[in-house]
């Protein structure tokens, strides 16, 4: 399977890491770390230095009841980031945001695919992508980020996902985005529980058959702590077990924080598939 983003072309015959770039000061993880410009670029560096395959640049945190960040707060946060990396680092920068106007200014910069929890549904959103080259990964997402985590509710969790992916896929398509260009993402802990989680990931496998690469963010979440009862900076070995089953269940991408330890576990993977 073949990914295209902008000048990029990704060959998914081994599962890819993308590395996670966090610069917000109220992350979830690696909060206020990396608010600087020069900090989150050092850290980019690194991830590339580690193996990353795919960078991934958010300015504004999605996690369960953050505070939404203004318009030009956020591109102030990232487009710097992103003009340095493009020209540094030979592997995608990726976009993690579902702002139409920061989507046209992060691929400005130089961003080759964008990563969208919203999966293009605010207005404009699609148009942004479709008027570029730029891979674009769908995420799946029940409710907001205010509001998703109080009492999701499913008849069939991964029927649901699976349904909204391929409409998704198909407006995509629909709007002149070429199928090579689309990767999808059922969501983790997004307007789920435990139970909804630990589903998905057992019954990944069947979302292959929608014909798209997979992305899979398990990396630190709230799923890995109730399973392992260890705090949000304590998940490293959890988060590398999740990737690893990831892959062995037909992810082609893992969205991670902890690049070294992923990159050498999916070694294994490889090696032994
Ligand atoms: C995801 C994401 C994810 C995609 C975040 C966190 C929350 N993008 N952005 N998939 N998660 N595609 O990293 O814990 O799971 S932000």
């Amino acid at each position: 399977m073949i990914l295209h983003c902008a000048q990029f072309e990704l060959t998914l015959t081994r599962p890819h890491v993308m590395g996670i770039v966090n610069v917000t000061p109220d992350s979830f993880s690696d909060g206020g770390h990396f608010v600087h410009t020069s900090a989150a670029v050092e850290h980019a560096f690194a991830l590339v230095e580690q193996g990353a395959d795919i960078l991934d640049v958010g300015g504004e945190s999605t996690r369960p009841n953050a505070t939404p960040v203004a318009l030009q707060e956020e591109l102030d946060r990232i487009i710097p980031v992103i003009e340095v990396l493009s020209r540094h680092v030979k592997v995608p920068i990726s976009i993690d945001t579902y702002k139409p106007a920061v989507m046209v200014e992060a691929i400005r910069a130089g961003a080759s695919i964008v990563n969208d929890v919203r999966a293009l549904q605010e207005p404009g959103a699609m148009q942004a992508v479709a008027s570029s080259k730029v891979g674009v990964c769908l995420m799946h997402m029940q409710g907001t980020p205010q509001t998703m985590q109080i009492d999701p509710v499913y008849t069939q969790v991964v029927d649901e996902v699976r349904l909204f992916l391929a409409e998704r896929a198909a407006a995509c398509l629909a709007a002149g985005i070429a199928k090579e260009r689309i990767m999808l993402d059922p969501g983790f802990g997004f307007g789920k529980t435990r139970a909804h989680n630990i589903q998905l990931i057992q019954e990944l496998s069947s979302l292959q058959d929608l014909g798209y690469p997979l992305l899979v963010g398990l990396s630190r979440k709230s799923v890995l702590g109730q399973v392992t009862g260890q705090d949000v900076d304590a998940r490293l070995h959890a988060s590398v077990a999740a990737a690893v089953i990831s892959a062995m269940k037909g992810a082609n991408i893992v969205r991670v924080h902890d690049v070294k330890a992923t990159v050498e576990a999916l070694k294994v993977v490889t090696a032994i598939l």
